[in-house]
């Protein structure tokens, strides 16, 4: 179960305290506010939407970035299930106990590498680093990929979160930088926006 994020010492951020294991079995996620059917899906239900694998980095703003291929649902196949109602312009994360929230655009959410994930490298994700399921959203900082989601809500405006309200930007643009690769254990300077690949 994600050894690999762990064998590379790949930070774990839990803000509002680690929640110990956390079970795929009996998880659920409910789908919610701007939405013509609001559903609660199971992982199961989860597992058995379209999976999309994408090789892309969650790149901290504490500069350190990640890199591997994360494999879960894009929010565009997610949604359907739901409707989005027509207001429906930003998307809002609860991680497990409702204490870490975060949101950010649709557009955002519909970009082709963003995912509610479920596993790193063909491995399910533990609850040290999000799992059983977690957004993944390599475009923005990492503060917008919240941890073991359990609601996600379809909402109009942006509505700031566990970092935004502490002082986190909300737009949450990766800017230029040097960075900690977690892949090779060095240092690099990255440009302004999602980080694809390094250029030496
Ligand atoms: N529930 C929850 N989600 C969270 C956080 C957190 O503290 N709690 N930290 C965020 C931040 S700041 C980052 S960089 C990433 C880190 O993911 P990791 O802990 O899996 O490495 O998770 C994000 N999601
Ligand atoms: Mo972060």
């Amino acid at each position: 179960m994600s050894n690999k994020l762990k064998a590379m010492h790949t930070p774990i951020f839990w803000a509002e305290g680690h929640p110990g294991p956390l079970s795929a079995q009996g998880w659920k996620v409910e789908l919610g506010g701007l939405v013509q059917q609001p559903v609660t899906l199971t992982y199961a239900d989860l597992l058995a939407l379209p999976k999309t694998i994408v090789d892309a980095r969650l790149t901290s703003v504490t500069r350190w970035t990640v890199r591997g291929e994360w494999g879960g649902v894009r929010f565009g196949d997610l949604f359907q299930v739901v409707g989005p109602e027509p207001q429906a312009a930003y998307v809002r994360f609860f991680s497990y106990r409702k204490i870490y929230t975060t949101a950010i655009p649709l557009e955002v959410a519909l970009r082709e590498r963003s995912l509610l994930a479920y596993e790193f490298d063909g491995e399910p994700l533990t609850s040290d680093y999000g799992g059983p399921v977690r957004g993944f959203i390599p475009s923005l900082w990492g503060y917008k990929s919240a941890k073991s989601v359990v609601r996600i809500e379809l909402v109009a405006r942006p509505m700031p979160g566990y970092w935004e309200v502490r002082g986190y930007p909300d737009d949450a643009l990766i800017t230029a930088g040097r960075v900690h690769d977690v892949n090779t254990h060095s240092w690099r300077q990255i440009p302004d926006g999602e980080v694809r690949e390094f250029l030496d």
